[in-house]
């Protein structure tokens, strides 16, 4: 995705149909329906939303990363308070860091229209967990609604926003992994400008203190009731006929595997999981006589029915954890005996063959680690790419819980008294300025005694590779201020900071020996960028000399991809052999060779 070039499709005014993903068709309802201010947080599977609406005209709509979910919340709360329709967007765990922003928010309501978009992960493709979203549209009293498919993430995306307006609500849009990354036909449409709200000046209902908020809560329930009568009569829930013995409700893509799998069957198709509309729900449910409800992850929508009284079937048969698939959908219904089991070799499993997930050839992540490895440090990790470094041969991180733990993690590692290893907290550049910057204040008024490893490959890499407030460009690519790290961290009073070239690994593992010998906290900042990044070094490949090769197996703890076992003895001598396609000649793997046997390839 190219954030330079503009949206050349946003430029056809007429309805056309074009092949989009689920996310940027996304970005395209945001569009149509006039977006003025989206900011989002980079995350799989919700990265490419952004970046999508970024190649839309910049007179449209104002685009940005925000170093964290919550600043992205409030700043497109602060768009909608200022009357222009206003976005944010994140991945499932995001909203967990933007949730205290979603509580207050939703009492106040918004001025234009607010939409969260979130995009859940079930099946952990690339997460920390597979937490359900659609239990935060619950808590938060705003509705949320659920796409099946691309068109519908455009239709429903631009409908949210009305939806915002019409009931003063901030209301989610929940995507899932499947839907985000799925590209299908899309018919879209042109951009309706919304018309601006001037401020509202009404202090009553902006500003949440408890006078405030004691009398806006009881309005939640007002609004709730009047959704509920809305979604009745909402075009976005439909019904299809089919055999009268058993009916099923279903929503999002779920929707599109019972299709696959039950062609014919009675559906009852819901646009939206909160609030449900009680009388289509009760109507349904009497025009069959039993009902399954299908639905990915929690229970969310079967337990609202069984909480009416009425009596449905679930969980018990289509599992509450992992992503679903057509193949788990006929299992689900195989053992509820509305279908035949199917003979075994008609099912494809559906398995790759596994392959461990490995740093790439020359990442500048990989000499940190060995040097603590080396060190016999214990290392609590953070989230990025660099959490590879957990798994063999690396083997090197301890803990890791979610965004910015790592540095609060080796607080309470150091205060807990137990441990006689030098603590160590490991954190990316995104991850630092996305949480790790409280944690560190901590740390100094604490007095604690802990190394922090800060590794700057000056970009997201682990989400693709986005800008960030430390790289000095925007999210459109142009410059703008780049953090110094070394004044910011001197100025919550750390006095110990030294940089180290991760291509360097005897000056690396020095540095840090003397990082975690010093009484407080010291910061290491690794100082390379991400081998993905365009400024990237790149020397000649390297070879393995056969006279001196020992077969040590050194360089082999590298975990470097180019660098590859051979069992059986090559020309009579040596086992290691290098890729030199892969290799990207950043001599990590020459500088621990022993025998010096590895040199760049001969021409
Ligand atoms: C709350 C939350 N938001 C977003 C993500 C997605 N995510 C995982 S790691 C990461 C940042 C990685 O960047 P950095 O810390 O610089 O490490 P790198 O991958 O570049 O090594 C992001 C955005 C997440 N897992 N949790």
């Amino acid at each position: 995705m190219t954030h330079k070039s503009q949206n050349i499709d946003a430029q056809v005014g007429e309805q056309k149909t074009l092949p989009m993903m689920g996310n940027e068709a996304i970005a395209r309802g945001a569009w149509e329906a006039g977006v003025c201010v989206a900011a989002a947080y980079p995350g799989t599977p919700s990265t490419e939303i952004l970046e999508s609406l970024a190649t839309y005209a910049e007179e449209d709509v104002y685009t940005q990363w925000s170093t964290n979910e919550k600043v992205a919340f409030d700043v497109a709360c602060g768009g909608s308070f200022a009357g222009k329709r206003s976005m944010v967007v994140m991945k499932h765990v995001g909203l967990n860091v933007a949730a205290d922003a979603l509580m207050s928010q939703t009492y106040i309501g918004v001025n234009a229209g607010l939409v969260i978009l979130v995009c859940d992960d079930p099946g952990i493709h690339s997460s920390q967990n597979e937490q359900d979203t659609r239990r935060y549209g619950q808590m938060a009293c705003v509705p949320v609604l659920e796409p099946s498919d691309a068109q519908e993430a455009l239709e429903f995306t631009r409908l949210a926003f009305d939806i915002s307006e019409q009931f003063d609500t901030p209301v989610i849009v929940r995507s899932t992994t499947r839907l985000s990354h799925c590209r299908s036909a899309v018919t879209v449409g042109p951009r309706v400008e919304a018309a601006h709200r001037p401020f509202l000046e009404d202090p009553a209902k902006n500003v949440a203190i408890p006078s405030n908020a004691r009398l806006r809560h009881p309005l939640l329930f007002e609004r709730e009731a009047k959704l509920r009568e809305y979604f009745e009569a909402s075009e976005i829930t439909h019904r299809e006929i089919g055999d009268a013995s058993f009916g099923i409700i279903t929503t999002g893509v779920s929707y599109t595997y019972v299709k696959e799998v039950l062609p014919n069957a009675s559906v009852l198709k819901l646009g939206n999981s909160w609030p449900l509309p009680e009388k289509t729900i009760r109507d349904y449910c009497e025009s069959v006589e039993r009902v399954f409800v299908v639905e990915e992850l929690e229970p969310v929508v079967e337990m609202d029915i069984r909480a009416m009284g009425i009596e449905v079937a679930g969980k018990e048969f289509f599992p509450r954890d992992g992503e679903f698939s057509p193949e788990r959908i006929r299992q689900g219904f195989e053992k509820a005996g509305i279908l035949e089991p199917q003979m075994s070799s008609t099912v494809w499993d559906g398995c790759a063959s596994p392959r461990p997930p490995v740093l790439c050839a020359g990442c500048p992540h990989t000499t940190g680690f060995m040097a603590i490895r080396a060190l016999d440090a214990r290392v609590a990790g953070d989230i990025g790419c660099y959490t590879l470094a957990t798994v063999e041969p690396l083997s090197a991180i301890d803990t890791c819980v979610s965004m910015g733990s790592s540095i609060a993690n080796a607080i309470g590692m150091d205060k807990a008294g137990s441990e006689t290893k030098p603590i160590v907290a490991t954190i990316g550049d995104s991850t630092f300025l996305h949480s790790g910057i409280p944690p560190l204040i901590d740390a100094v008024y604490n007095n604690a005694n802990i190394t922090v490893v800060l590794l700057d490959n000056k970009t997201v890499a682990m989400t693709g590779g986005q800008d960030h407030p430390g790289t000095g460009r925007t999210l459109r690519g142009k410059e703008t201020h780049k953090v110094d790290y070394e004044q910011l961290i001197r100025a919550t009073g750390v006095k110990w900071i030294k940089y180290i070239d991760a291509y360097d690994v005897a000056s690396s593992y020095q540095t840090l020996r003397e990082a975690t010998e010093y009484k407080g906290v010291s910061v290491v900042i690794s100082d390379r960028p991400c081998v993905l990044d365009p400024v990237k070094i790149k020397g000649p490949a390297l070879e393995v000399n056969a006279e001196n090769c020992t077969a040590c197996k050194a360089c082999m703890n590298l975990g470097c991809p180019p660098i590859t076992w051979v069992d059986e003895l090559y020309e009579g001598r040596h086992k290691v052999i290098i890729n030199p396609v892969t290799c990207i000649g950043c001599t990590l793997c020459a500088q621990v060779c022993p025998t010096d046997c590895i040199q760049p390839l001969s021409k």
